[in-house]
């Protein structure tokens, strides 16, 4: 069995976790089928205990336990070496540049956008955790952090090497959608499930996030959006 620990809101059907939505992406890539484990804040600690550490998302493939989505992929691409996610060698280094560059020049500005937005969604009772843990990692109130039209241009300026580069080939690795392409529409499906776009409808990023999500759904049927 193959059971994918993630972070659900107070809807259960809601899965808003970036990390976890790089392995469903990935698992889908793989054709491989999986048992979604969606976890409240509160739930988790005795649940991923098996894994070592706290944090989602975490893959049980059989006797696997692993976790952290960029290791995710490197495990699926050694256990199911068809349809690489990012290959090995140089190919692995340069997906986990394109992860470090994307990731610290949009993670900030997505959470100025979206941080009120997933208080708002989590479980009731997830939230003093949730205040008190991104407050001390922030070293503000959640109401000082947010700043959604900051975020929103702060973004638009991240983004704008992927706009170029997708209006020249349909996904980040190339013809077809790889692991870079994963590694970053997870976080835009952050957004997404969260019932944010911050990103233009009809430009090239758009077209390749549609892309995406109309191949998966396809498969897993329609994503919950709050
Ligand atoms: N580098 C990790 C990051 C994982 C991570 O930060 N997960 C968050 C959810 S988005 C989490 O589990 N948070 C639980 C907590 O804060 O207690 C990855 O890529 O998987």
């Amino acid at each position: 069995m193959r059971e994918l620990y993630e972070l659900r809101g107070a809807d259960p059907e809601l899965l808003f976790s970036p990390y976890c939505w790089r392995v469903r992406l990935a698992l889908h890539h793989k054709d491989l089928a999986f048992v979604s484990r969606p976890l409240r804040f509160s739930d988790k600690q005795p649940l991923l205990a098996c894994s070592g550490q706290q944090l989602v998302p975490v893959l049980c493939d059989g006797e696997a336990v692993v976790h952290d989505s960029l290791a995710i992929f490197q495990y699926l691409d050694l256990s199911y070496p068809e349809r690489p996610l990012l290959g090995s060698g140089v190919a692995l280094e340069r997906a986990r540049l394109v992860e470090r560059l994307v990731f610290q020049a949009v993670r900030m500005p997505l959470l100025k956008i979206l941080l009120p937005r997933v208080f708002a969604l989590i479980d009731p009772a997830d939230r003093e955790y949730f205040r008190s843990s991104r407050e001390k990692a922030l070293g503000t109130t959640l109401e000082a952090f947010a700043d959604p039209a900051a975020g929103t241009e702060q973004f638009r300026v991240a983004i704008a090497p992927l706009q170029t580069w997708l209006s020249e080939q349909p996904y980040l690795d190339g013809a077809e959608p790889g692991g870079s392409d994963y590694l970053v529409a997870g976080l835009f499906l952050w957004a997404w499930c969260l019932g944010e776009q911050p990103w233009a409808a009809g430009t090239a990023v758009d077209g390749w996030f549609q892309r995406i999500l109309a191949t998966y759904q396809a498969q897993h049927g329609p994503v919950k959006r709050a």
